[in-house]
């Protein structure tokens, strides 16, 4: 696909922010494809024969970045497959979790595509770990324990943070506040993006 026919929004935010549940509300009302940079290397990790299984593994369990190429790969294959197979007529993708690295994003956006702008949702350290908590209790995910959560606010703060402040700069940041209940989350992204003409 060429860069200019598709339309993409980076979702980021601190672990537990609430990116999936706000791209499941978009995903509704607007037709983007949701695509989880996390859910893509889970689901990497698990296929047979996979080369990155331990790899991403180790990474997701602290809290590491996976390196890039891995990620955009396929983030890529993703995009290609959800416009060949029809899914997304509209070419339209809400990617979620990434870029959390300054190279991933220089990357994705020099051979992928550049992103119309990003979605940040700002949520204080101790309700992310609140709701983290509580959904470890059933989610099974290897890092919503509190020994990798920690792990997981440290990267967002060291790594994922300035990817935001340089997108920030070029003025490309909505920031939303994710404290309110997700109803009010999600009124609150509406009426930003409505800015945007989506
Ligand atoms: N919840 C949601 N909104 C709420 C609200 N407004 N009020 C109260 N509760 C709310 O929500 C988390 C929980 O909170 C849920 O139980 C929800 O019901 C509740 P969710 O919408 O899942 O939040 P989200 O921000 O998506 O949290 P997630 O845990 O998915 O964030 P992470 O960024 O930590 O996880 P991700 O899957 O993106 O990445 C996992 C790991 O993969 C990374 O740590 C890293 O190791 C690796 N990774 C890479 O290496 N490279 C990448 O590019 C991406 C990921
Ligand atoms: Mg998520």
């Amino acid at each position: 696909f060429s860069p200019d026919e598709v339309t993409v929004i980076f979702v980021l935010g601190g672990p537990g922010a609430g990116k999936g549940t706000q791209c499941a509300n978009l995903v509704k009302d607007y037709g983007f494809t949701h695509l989880s940079a996390g859910d893509l290397l889970r689901a990497e990790q698990d296929r047979p024969g996979s080369q990155f299984g331990e790899l991403i593994k180790d990474c997701i369990k602290n809290g590491a970045i996976v390196p890039m190429e891995v990620t955009v790969q396929l983030l890529e294959n993703a995009m290609t497959e959800a416009i060949n197979n029809g899914t997304n007529p509209n070419k339209k993708f809400l990617i979620d979790g990434f870029p959390r690295k300054m190279d991933q994003a220089l990357k994705f956006e020099e051979v992928v595509c550049p992103a119309k702008f990003v979605l940040f949702y700002d949520c204080p350290e101790e309700e992310m770990e609140r709701r983290l908590l509580e959904r470890g209790k059933t989610s099974g995910r290897s890092d919503d324990n509190i020994q990798s959560i920690k792990k997981r606010f440290r990267t967002f703060i060291e790594t994922s943070m300035p990817v935001v402040d340089h997108y920030e700069k070029e003025g490309r940041v909505v920031k939303i506040t994710a404290t309110a209940a997700p109803q009010k989350v999600y009124e609150a992204t509406r009426n930003e993006i409505k800015k945007f003409g989506i």
